[in-house]
């Protein structure tokens, strides 16, 4: 069973990182923390499935999940991250219920979906049981989508009431740039489609997520309901830490 799945529909927190760096000692680095998830991303990091593929066998993923946020809605791209054995995928800037019923056909076999068969390292290269994994893959895959323009936050209701949709994820960049407010997460504007988000969850009993970009509102951010947290990114974490040291010895910015 899929832990971070397993959370969701609890009701629980899911506290994960964003991988960005590509060597598989940043992944092993990180499975050794009490991680439930870790999201390699190919929207904006220099990721592809051969990087991604040398990084998933230091996951340990009887503690950590490994997700994909793939570079875009495409079923190419979904295809070829779940063939490789990713256990969730995230899907940036998804805006109608069209684009959200496509994101699950791409994760469904047939007859339910247009997923390609040729599973691969899903199933270590045939040591699992294929017909089961046909059979059951689904069911352990958490799917996520980001919400990010104002088109999403007026199709809310209809994305989040397609089945298999586990969770809606706040991309506070694209989200905030998007209602002509970049950054201003003070602005009534960005609160007000971050309220919009969790009631819709809520209603749709689906798990809200967000990007963290300051760990101090972490903990009012599980208060507030969010679910699945990316609490850091590698890059940022690492620079951060020298940052702190530096700026004691040298009083950098
Ligand atoms: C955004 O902030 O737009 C994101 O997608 C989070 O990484
Ligand atoms: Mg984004």
């Amino acid at each position: 069973m899929n832990k971070v799945k397993e959370l969701l529909e609890a009701g629980e927190p899911a506290l994960g990182t964003w991988v960005t760096i590509q060597h598989p000692d940043v992944s092993e680095i990180l499975s050794t923390l009490p991680f439930d998830w870790l999201m390699f991303d190919m929207e904006h990091a220099p990721a592809d499935i051969s990087t991604l593929e040398t990084m998933l066998p230091a996951v340990d993923e009887d503690h950590v999940i490994p997700f994909v946020r793939v570079p875009w809605n495409d079923i190419v791209w979904i295809k070829r991250v779940l063939d490789v054995g990713v256990k969730g995928i995230l899907v940036p800037y998804v805006s109608t219920k069209a684009e959200a019923k496509k994101v699950v056909n791409a994760c469904q076999y047939p007859p339910r979906g247009i997923r390609g068969v040729g599973p691969r390292r899903a199933i270590n290269y045939g040591e699992k049981d294929r017909e089961d994994y046909y059979d059951r893959f689904e069911g352990n895959l958490v799917i996520g989508v980001q919400v990010e323009t104002p088109e999403a936050l007026a199709n809310l209701d209809e994305i989040l009431s397609v089945e298999q949709i586990d969770m809606a994820f706040i991309g506070p960049n694209d989200l905030s740039a998007n209602l002509g407010v970049y950054r201003q997460f003070a602005s009534s504007k960005y609160r007000k489609a971050v309220d919009k988000v969790l009631a819709t969850c809520k209603e749709k009993k689906v798990a809200p997520g967000i990007f963290s970009g300051d760990p101090s509102e972490i903990t009012a951010q599980i208060k507030n309901g969010f679910q699945f947290i990316s609490i850091a990114a590698d890059y940022g974490s690492l620079r951060s830490t020298y940052a702190n040291i530096l700026r004691e010895l040298r009083e950098i910015g």
